[in-house]
């Protein structure tokens, strides 16, 4: 029996002094009961909880840690930078590389403004989108999650979606009044809106690949509609790439699926771990920005020299600016060999799952019907799924603690890792 004494004692000491024991919501096991465990080293695929036991981690702190725990070129990158202080305020030679990498990687990226989250970098993006268009409306779908800001909190999806009440409590109906919610891969209820909107639209916000309700993906020519309507109408296509970017290619989903969206918002990936956020594209929309122009957003600690050197070496081990023997076709495999292997361990046990993937992103749904959109992802068995997680818990195996998040697969995930996780996943899938 796995012992996870100092875990419980670490999360009873945090509930007096953190709301629910966490600093995100989602990390508090809500989903699939239990109590969530303290994790105090991590290498590779793997972390360590403080009782000692060895989990092989799909969650990757949510997408950053693509390379795997604790990189040595990462460690070596953030002690370097760190050796000449830790934020200037000041310009930074690291912000300038950084920005004329990503505008190399994201053709769509002419220029970029550094933040220090992805929610930062979505709520800005809104903004600016609003300030160039000068039109109040944004759409935004049901299930996708672009961060906590106000007008976005709105059928959002990751931990909003978890806890059951998609709406947040705190936000005035008059901060949200703007936000249209549609339902994802439906061409019709866009279309309709934007009959019903003429010239109104400021932009739509849309992860590629929505990964926060579990991973699902665009149907046939659905983002490329997208990407025409907006045009069309003078609104704003905004990519939010937090998840996606520098994960799905070198250039993020818009590079997999050919679009070229008006703005993008990034993180995770190009943070290697810090506190990163990004958004960026068409100079036109971005030059509006301060100090240039007339849309206000700022940030202490944006651009920081440390966060910076951590994004750069993972972009630079992942190995983006080759073409070919970079990391992608690495994840592609690893990300194929676990989808093989759970599609058989499914099968054998004879449980309806309906497995979405990516590249290496992926979400397995107790359901024998499609998932396209988060109306499907909701048809899904998550009692199966709070057992399967458990099950593969006690088996050293570390999914996302909740159905409507996807998993992740770094490099550092080995072929024996993914033996190890369909073994497991085999074993708990017979006793569904
Ligand atoms: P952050 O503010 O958490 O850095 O980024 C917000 C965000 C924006 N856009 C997308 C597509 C995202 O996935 C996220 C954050 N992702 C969640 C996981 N689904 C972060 C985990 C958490 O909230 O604890």
């Amino acid at each position: 029996m796995i012992s996870r004494t100092q875990s419980e004692k670490l999360f009873a000491e945090a509930l007096k002094y953190i709301p629910g024991g966490v600093n995100s919501p989602v990390r508090a096991f809500r989903a699939v009961g239990g109590n969530p465990f303290f994790v105090n080293r991590a290498s590779g695929s793997k972390v360590w909880d403080v009782d000692g036991n060895e989990l092989i981690d799909y969650v990757l702190t949510w997408g950053p840690a693509i390379l795997g725990h604790a990189h040595p070129k990462i460690i070596s990158a953030v002690k370097a930078a760190a050796e000449y202080g830790t934020s200037f305020g000041i310009p930074n030679p690291l912000e300038v590389t950084m920005a004329r990498l990503i505008c190399e990687l994201v053709p769509s990226v002419k220029k970029i403004r550094m933040t220090s989250s992805g929610t930062e970098a979505c709520m800005s993006a809104i903004r600016l989108a609003r300030g160039f268009t000068q039109r109040d409306k944004i759409i935004k779908f049901d299930g996708c999650y672009h961060g906590h800001t106000d007008s976005l909190l709105v059928k959002a999806g990751s931990g909003a979606l978890t806890f059951g009440h998609p709406d947040s409590a705190g936000v005035p109906a008059a901060f949200t009044q703007h936000t249209i919610v549609l339902p994802f891969n439906d061409v019709e209820a866009v279309k309709a809106c934007f009959a019903a909107n003429k010239n109104q639209i400021a932009g739509i916000i849309v992860e590629p690949v929505p990964g926060n309700a579990g991973l699902y993906l665009p149907k046939p020519g659905y983002l490329e509609f997208l990407s025409e309507i907006t045009t069309a109408d003078g609104a704003l296509l905004i990519f939010d790439e937090v998840m996606t970017g520098f994960r799905l290619a070198r250039g993020g989903a818009q590079e997999r699926f050919g679009i070229r969206p008006d703005l993008s918002t990034f993180g995770k990936v190009i943070g290697g771990g810090l506190p990163v956020g990004a958004f960026g594209g068409r100079a036109e929309i971005m030059d509006c920005l301060a100090p240039l122009g007339p849309v206000y957003q700022a940030g202490t600690l944006s651009g920081n020299p440390i966060a910076m050197a951590a994004g750069l070496a993972n972009l630079e081990e992942l190995g983006v600016t080759r073409e070919t023997g970079n990391a992608y076709d690495l994840l592609e495999a690893r990300g194929a060999q676990l989808e093989a292997g759970l599609r058989d361990a499914a099968k054998s046990a004879g449980v309806p799952v309906t497995f979405n993937r990516c590249g290496s992103m992926f979400c397995g749904y107790f359901t024998s019907e499609p998932v396209y959109n988060v109306a499907d992802a909701m048809k899904s068995d998550r009692e199966r799924f709070k057992k399967f997680f458990q099950a593969l818990l006690n088996e050293g195996v570390y999914l996302a603690p909740s159905q409507f998040e996807a998993g992740f697969i770094s490099t550092a995930h080995t072929p024996a890792d993914i033996e190890q996780t369909v073994r497991a996943a085999a074993k708990a899938m017979r006793t569904l």
